[in-house]
């Protein structure tokens, strides 16, 4: 009897083993069979990708102009007039990051030449100025507060200097290039560098008081120019109207075009020199990946102006620009100017806070989260490629077809009818844009009504519409330039704030 028993017991044990191994081989036979679908050409770099995901970005403009009250030094301002006396570097990364910002960019030099760091290189810095009797140094106090409290850090060393006596001349690359070297040495690690187009015309010059051209393709010698950049910070991310790494997208509104490409033709490109309505689109077969930044100040000007207090951009106004940016495949780059004192006004730091809130409102919930979802098709039928991954909240899992397709569509069930205004598409845009026409539609009194009609979606694309209620969602991928594939299909409803 016990013999029996211990029989039927090495039994059992057996049979546990073998199916155990059978699960193991099964399942690393499903692992084997998953490829992830066929790339694109043209891709976001890693650091691309993480910058995209970064959504927001903030400036600080910050210079002499803050106390003449301009907004283009003529480059003879004396440095005596620099004196912030309350200068608080740890309020504009705070506000930064309440207002949802990543990364803070300083202007550590505006056309106007003077240095918020003690170059070695140029009297004209605040080692000149009343601030900290000369000790000061503008461009530490901020990458340490950025870095204290978790942002990135960004710098603006503008090419053009109305100071500099030997602006023009082969001498002043020299100098340019000395003083990219202190700022990408001597600060940590930098996340991106800003080169802004504006080159050249009439200035100070060491007090030659003259106008100055330059060649905007050839004087910088950018080529070499950014080969520096990339030796001292590897990770760096460049930005200048033509890349190569960041673009600019051809207006300072903030607005990506309707129709956005990361991906560009960069042949048709110069720094200083691109076309705004090219660089606002860009083009599906471009053949470099550049982000699209999209620029804008929370106030009329780039520096602080006492005149402009009761212009600051409302957060009703922020949040229509964090749509036609964000919501269309750009990055969200907004200016929070310093005032005489060194601080950010009240009313700027109100309306950040206010803007995103609505934000955070807006996006809490999903209301299809817990939908049925079908597709007419999905690769291999493999769960990896699930249209259930478009639900998941999730942007790392995706939903493709099968190969030699470029159209599809998806079908989403709710149990009960959902209400909403905002919707909410993504595209795993490290195997490329692809997307170049889509539909949503709404089953509404059992017709199908179409809600919207875009051409692209890029990493994220937000789309408002009127008030809606149904619990079927059509989604229709009309034409792309790859196998399709979605990683997001959100919607919501923004109640008026
Ligand atoms: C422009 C500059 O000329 C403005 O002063 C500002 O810095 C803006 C961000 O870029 O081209």
């Amino acid at each position: 009897m016990l013999k029996l028993t211990l029989n039927s017991q090495t039994n059992m044990n057996k049979l546990i083993l073998f199916l155990f191994v059978f699960l193991l081989l099964l399942a690393s036979c499903k692992t084997e069979k998953i490829t992830d679908i066929q790339p694109n050409t043209v891709l976001p770099s890693p650091q691309q990708l993480a910058y995209q995901k970064m959504e927001m970005v903030g400036f600080i403009h910050f210079t002499v102009n803050t106390y003449t009250d301009k907004e283009w030094g003529y480059g003879d301002e004396s440095p005596e007039i620099f004196n912030p006396t309350k200068l608080d570097a740890e309020q504009w990364v705070l506000t930064a990051k309440a207002g949802g910002m990543k990364e803070l960019i300083l202007t550590a030099k505006h056309h106007d030449g003077f240095c918020l760091w003690p170059s070695k290189f140029t009297e004209h810095s605040v080692k000149n100025s009343p601030y900290k009797n000369g000790e000061g140094d503008v461009v530490k106090e901020f990458v340490d507060a950025c870095h204290k409290h978790g942002l990135k850090v960004g710098l603006y060393l503008s090419p053009w200097d109305r100071n500099h006596a030997e602006y023009g001349t082969p001498e002043y690359i020299t100098y340019y290039r000395n003083q990219l070297k202190e700022l990408l040495t001597n600060y940590g690690e930098i996340n991106e560098i800003w080169f802004d187009g504006a080159n050249g015309g009439d200035g100070f010059y060491g007090g030659a008081n003259e106008e100055r051209k330059i060649d905007r393709e050839t004087y910088y010698d950018w080529k070499n120019t950014f080969a520096l950049v990339k030796e001292l910070q590897p990770n760096i991310l460049i930005f200048s109207d033509a890349g190569p790494n960041i673009r600019w997208v051809g207006n300072e509104h903030g607005h990506a075009g309707q129709t956005f490409w990361s991906t560009i033709n960069a042949d048709k490109l110069t720094i200083g020199g691109s076309m705004s309505d090219y660089l606002n689109i860009g083009e599906s077969n471009g053949n470099a990946w550049l982000i699209g930044q999209c620029d804008v100040s929370i106030r009329p000007g780039w520096f602080y102006h006492e005149t402009q207090d009761s212009l600051v951009k409302s957060p009703k106004e922020l949040v229509d620009i964090y749509y036609k940016s964000v919501g269309r495949n750009g990055v969200l780059l907004v200016n929070l100017p310093p005032n005489k004192e060194g601080l950010l006004y009240d009313t700027d730091i109100n309306n950040l806070k206010g803007f995103k809130q609505i934000i955070d409102h807006t996006f809490e919930t999903n209301l299809i989260k817990e939908a049925s979802i079908n597709a007419s098709n999905y690769r291999l039928d493999d769960d990896y490629f699930s249209p259930n991954n478009l639900l998941d909240e999730n942007p790392n899992t995706y939903w493709a077809t099968d190969d030699n397709m470029v159209s599809a569509e998806l079908v989403i069930e709710t149990e009960k009818p959902v209400t909403f205004n905002r919707l909410m598409l993504q595209e795993p845009i490290k195997f490329g844009q692809r997307i170049q026409g889509f539909e949503i539609l709404a089953n509404i009194n059992n017709e199908w009504k179409t809600i919207a009609k875009e051409t692209t979606i890029g990493y994220k694309r937000l789309l408002q519409t009127e008030k809606i209620t149904t619990n079927q969602i059509k989604l229709k991928i009309m034409k792309t330039n790859n196998v399709p594939a979605l990683s997001s299909f959100e919607v919501y409803y923004a109640k008026e704030e």
